[in-house]
């Protein structure tokens, strides 16, 4: 059993729906803080180790993944977030540098939980097992309708990956899913509106970063 750490830097992930402005966020805040003198450690998930990249090309492209169950599913995106808390994570938040993640345990609560229908008391033993006491300060969730996602991401997605190949009922059920997650974790989920230009929507969250600090203290 893992006890707490003597963490000292801030630890910041951003969640939504693919194309909902993640990756564009993280960018614009990552360059505010490198503009206050800060260097804060950029990962995505899956991935961010190389047993991670490996995992992430198993469940996303690799032709061996196509006819994985939603069971193995959850244990390989879990397995990926294990390795990289432990060995990227955990190190870095102790030396008292920030950490901001594109996407972390919130994303298997909604996608394998919700959407995939694994019962969600069964997704947070085996997200709690991956994370241990490793839960993000503040999450910012960029709340997004499918059809405007789409036609963001339709200027980019000619080769779709295997989840994005979902349906329309699963997308809505992620939707969903986020929405009632940030209604019952208030204090850690920020919802911002992703249909407001970039630049509005990076204030709100700098607006939010003094809290952030004042929680992971
Ligand atoms: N997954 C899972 O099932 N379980 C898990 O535990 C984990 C993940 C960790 C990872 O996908 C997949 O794995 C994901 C969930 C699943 N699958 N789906 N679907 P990924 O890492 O390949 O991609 P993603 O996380 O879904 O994100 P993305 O597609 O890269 O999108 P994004 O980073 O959120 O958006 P973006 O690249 O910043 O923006 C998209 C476009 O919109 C781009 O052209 C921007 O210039 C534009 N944009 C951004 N913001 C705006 C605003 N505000 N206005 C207008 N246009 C904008």
């Amino acid at each position: 059993m893992e006890t707490g750490t003597a963490r000292k830097g801030i630890f910041l992930t951003f969640e939504g729906s693919e194309g909902c402005g993640k990756s564009t966020q993280i960018r614009i805040l990552a360059e505010s803080l490198c503009r206050d003198g800060e260097e804060p450690l950029l990962l995505r998930e899956p991935g961010g180790t190389s047993s991670g990249e490996a995992i992430r090309h198993l469940l996303q492209h690799a032709p061996e993944g196509e006819a994985l169950t939603p069971e193995a599913e959850l244990l390989l995106f879990a397995a990926s977030r294990a390795q990289l808390v432990r060995e990227v994570i955990r190190p870095t938040l102790e030396a008292g540098r920030t950490v901001i993640s594109d996407r972390f345990l919130d994303s298997t609560t909604v996608y394998q939980g919700v959407a995939r229908k694994i019962p969600p008391e069964v997704v947070a033993r085996i997200n709690a097992f991956a994370v241990g006491v490793c839960v993000p300060d503040m999450t910012f969730l960029l709340d997004l309708d499918r059809a405007t996602a789409l036609a963001r991401l339709g200027r980019r997605n000619q080769n779709p990956d295997r989840i994005e190949r979902e349906s329309e009922e699963f997308f809505e059920a992620v939707r969903r899913g986020y929405l009632e997650l940030a209604a019952r974790e208030k204090r850690r989920i920020r919802v911002l509106d992703a249909s407001r230009p970039p630049g509005e929507i990076a204030e709100q969250i700098r607006g939010f970063l003094g809290e952030a600090k004042l929680i992971g203290r």
